[in-house]
């Protein structure tokens, strides 16, 4: 039946057979083939309905994934097959939009997908950017970053009539809203609703991602994020921002009205959950347009403090909006006097200054509004909440405590297991049959078979065609050679200090004057990296600019790569996240601890039988609490640590480049006559000195244990039996971290859907 629905398609668009067409052809017929069974799929509905609002949905390629959540992959696949079509070439036609920068956008997207999956009434709300993220190239060893387009004339979006105008202080922008549909797993639909400006014009884009800033009714939804290191990139997020926002709260109430619900109990009907601070302005903008249908001003404020939920993804300083009441004017002037209104009944109520919404400098805190205006507050692991529960937000947990509650994050395994490893998968099906697809705590079953030798082979054997299939996409996409006989190691991540890819260099130069010295590795390493830079980050820049030079001189040397390789993956996306994950065997989770919420990466690591090495940071305690000791390796100075040498300001990364010889000669290194060679002087020695003058994220107070342990571990990894048993103790535990099970508390706790 399906196969005859395919042929009528294909025979339509293109008057052939399925056998005759280009993959690029398939590809848009398969499009339409699953949008037409989407269309017959039942829709999730309900008296209360949630609205999940953010600035990112990092939603990878859609294809696949939809066959899989409406039970058509495999049929699919074998009509291919059938007629000499491979789906996964079929992918590569699709392509990925770059709706998001890291994490929390990534968590938005697993989100959607356990809504959908759980049956619940909820869609997504953000932004249609037309050129994503950048597209990240690299020149001269170097982030080169370009526009990256990826709305063709037939799509996954749908465009629909719906559209608003949204007031700004010097004109009124019109939107369209366009829609994707998400698919739950063997359930019903929701939506992802992406709103967009009419008078969009891409062609304003001039050479890399330059635009003319000011041209707000031309740039809107360009691009995600831009630069924001001046001024006009700081209003245009204002903008986009707001656009968002009354764009939502427009939808939200004529959704309502359409429903016949009395506007005055919108909070039984709706729940809004702001993703980070991006989202915040709904809370004025809401209570802006109940106030214009005749609510009063007490009630307005009651009502959207009923209905809004905020989850904060970051404990870091700059990634905490605080927007000059001077820029709001600017923009959104008429959402100023309600935002000192809600600022004045603050300060009227708590003299604490810390809770303040507008600061001594006239800048609105976005978190503090919504933490005082929202009747929730989540953290996305269970250490990060207890921070900010403690020490960042101590002062509002001391007056809402029942607000604040613990999230920990989760990933979706239609997509980072069922998707991304069919091997394993179809193996696990094997052991202990399929439960695990819709409960994922039954992964626990495989830990019965701890100590059969023919199942731990089998996953090295896995483990080892993964690593196979991994070598032939970089042999084609990038030209490298990697050796599939030797330990994969990765760190594919945003770049950010915090995350501490530096200090991953400096193992990777140890490991270098290492082999140069005769100490051979007992098997050879491959060390991969895949990261983007904010544009305007240079010492970010930088770290990518000594991982590519490091790329060039390891991979050169005859006498080192054949012991260890590096490798830089160009423009890390979901896509490429899909084919590295289940082809590693050491996961870096190495961020400074204190400042990694959750981390996601490590989940999908451990679900694919990786080994986390890590510091007690974020999701990774959850993950050492789950596999014990022997199955994981933590090391570094633990949080509470950490806090206090901030506290203190006692960490100078100085004392321990002079003290520490081992230290002294891998930080020489970065400025040695061979890196010079290669590598531009100008960012080396900024680089250099940052380490020693400055080193915020204190690489150089763990860099000697993370070398002690990332060698232990691969002396372990010797141990064949051992190391595949850590690897299916993994595997097993990973169940907790399914994205259905973080939804399903959401909904108890938070949404009551
Ligand atoms: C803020 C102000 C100005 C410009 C940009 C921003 C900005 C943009 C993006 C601030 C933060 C972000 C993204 C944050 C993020 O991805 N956080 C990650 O969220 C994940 C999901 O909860 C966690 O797992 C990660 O630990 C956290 O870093």
């Amino acid at each position: 039946m399906e196969e005859k629905k395919l042929q009528e398609i294909v025979k339509q668009r293109y008057g052939k057979s399925i056998a005759k067409c280009s993959n690029e052809e398939l590809y848009f017929a398969l499009l339409e083939f699953t949008k037409t069974s989407i269309n017959s799929k039942e829709r999730n509905r309900g008296e209360r309905k949630l609205y999940y609002i953010s600035a990112e949905f990092l939603i990878g390629k859609l294809l696949s994934n939809n066959l899989i959540n409406l039970g058509l992959f495999d049929i699919v696949k074998e009509i291919l097959e059938k007629n000499g079509k491979d789906i996964t070439e079929i992918e590569e036609v699709e392509p990925e939009p770059s709706l998001g920068n890291g994490g929390l956008g990534r968590l938005a997207a697993c989100f959607l997908d356990s809504i959908a999956t759980l049956g619940l009434n909820g869609d997504g709300i953000g932004l249609n950017y037309h050129f994503g993220l950048f597209k990240q190239e690299f020149e001269n060893n170097l982030q080169k970053e370009t526009k990256n387009p990826w709305i063709e004339s037939e799509s996954w979006l749908n465009k629909t009539n719906i559209s608003y105008e949204v007031p700004f202080k010097d004109f009124t922008a019109v939107s369209k809203l366009y829609e994707i549909d998400v698919t739950g797993y063997e359930n019903g639909c929701n939506k992802l609703r992406l709103f967009d400006i009419e008078t969009i014009d891409e062609s304003i884009v001039g050479e890399g991602i330059s635009f003319d800033k000011e041209k707000i009714a031309k740039n809107l939804t360009l691009f995600l994020y831009p630069d924001d290191s001046d001024v006009e990139g700081l209003l245009l997020r204002i903008y986009q921002q707001y656009f968002m926002v009354s764009n939502a709260a427009q939808l939200i109430l004529d959704e309502c009205d359409e429903a016949g619900y009395d506007i005055s109990k919108l909070h039984e009907h709706v729940v809004i959950q702001i993703n980070d601070t991006h989202p915040s302005m709904v809370i004025p903008e809401l209570i802006r347009l109940l106030t214009a249908r005749g609510i009063k001003m007490d009630k307005a404020i009651e009502i959207v403090s009923k209905t809004c939920a905020y989850t904060n993804h970051t404990i870091l300083a700059e990634a905490l909006e605080k927007w000059p009441l001077a820029y709001l004017e600017k923009v959104v002037p008429h959402l100023v006097p309600i935002i000192k209104e809600l600022d004045k009944r603050v300060k009227a109520k708590y003299k604490d200054k810390k809770v303040a919404i507008i600061d001594e400098n006239n800048r609105a805190h976005m978190a503090h509004m919504d933490i005082h205006y929202g009747f929730s507050v989540n953290g996305v692991a269970a250490l990060h909440t207890d921070i900010l529960k403690e020490e960042e937000l101590n002062a509002f947990y001391k007056i809402y405590p029942e607000k604040f509650n613990n999230k920990t994050n989760g990933i979706t395994f239609r997509r980072w297991l069922m998707h991304c490893n069919q091997p394993l998968t179809k193996y696990i099906e094997t052991l202990i049959g399929n439960d695990f697809k819709k409960d994922a705590s039954k992964l626990k079953d495989l830990l019965k078979y701890e100590d059969d030798k023919k199942v731990l082979d089998k996953l090295e054997q896995i483990k080892y065609e993964n690593k196979l299939a991994l070598k032939t996409y970089l042999k084609e996409t990038q030209g490298v050679e990697i050796d599939e006989n030797s330990v994969f190691d990765i760190q594919i991540k945003r770049l950010h200090e915090y995350k501490r890819q530096q200090m991953n260099v400096l193992y990777i130069i140890y490991k270098y004057l290492e082999i140069k010295k005769g100490n051979l590795p007992e098997k050879p390493i491959t060390m991969i990296f895949g990261a983007k830079a904010a544009p305007a980050y240079v010492i970010a820049k930088d770290i990518i600019h000594v991982i590519l030079c490091l790329q060039e001189l390891v991979n050169n040397d005859p006498q080192v790569s054949p012991y260890l390789k590096v490798v830089m993956v160009e423009n890390y996306n979901v896509t490429k996240a899909a084919k590295l994950i289940p082809a590693c065997d050491i996961s870096e989770q190495i961020s400074l601890a204190s400042k990694e919420a959750s981390g996601t990466g490590n989940m999908k690591f451990m679900l694919n039988g990786a080994v986390t090495l890590g510091t007690e940071d974020g999701a990774n305690v959850e993950i050492h609490e789950l596999v014990g000791d022997e199955n994981i390796y933590i090391f570094g100075e633990k949080s509470e640590e950490v806090i206090e040498h901030y506290r203190k300001g006692d960490y100078v990364s100085k004392e321990y480049y002079e003290n520490d010889p081992l230290i002294h000669e891998l930080v020489e290194f970065i400025l040695s006559r061979d890196m010079l060679l290669i590598g531009e002087k100008q960012n080396l020695i900024r680089l250099y000195n940052e380490l020693i003058n400055k080193d915020w994220f204190m690489t150089l107070l763990d860099i000697k244990e993370y070398i002690a342990t990332k060698d232990k571990m691969l002396e372990d990894y010797q141990d064949r039996e051992s190391w595949n048993k850590k690897v299916l103790n993994n595997i097993a535990q990973a169940g907790f971290f399914s994205s259905d099970r973080t939804i399903a508390q959401y909904n108890e706790d938070i949404w009551n859907l």
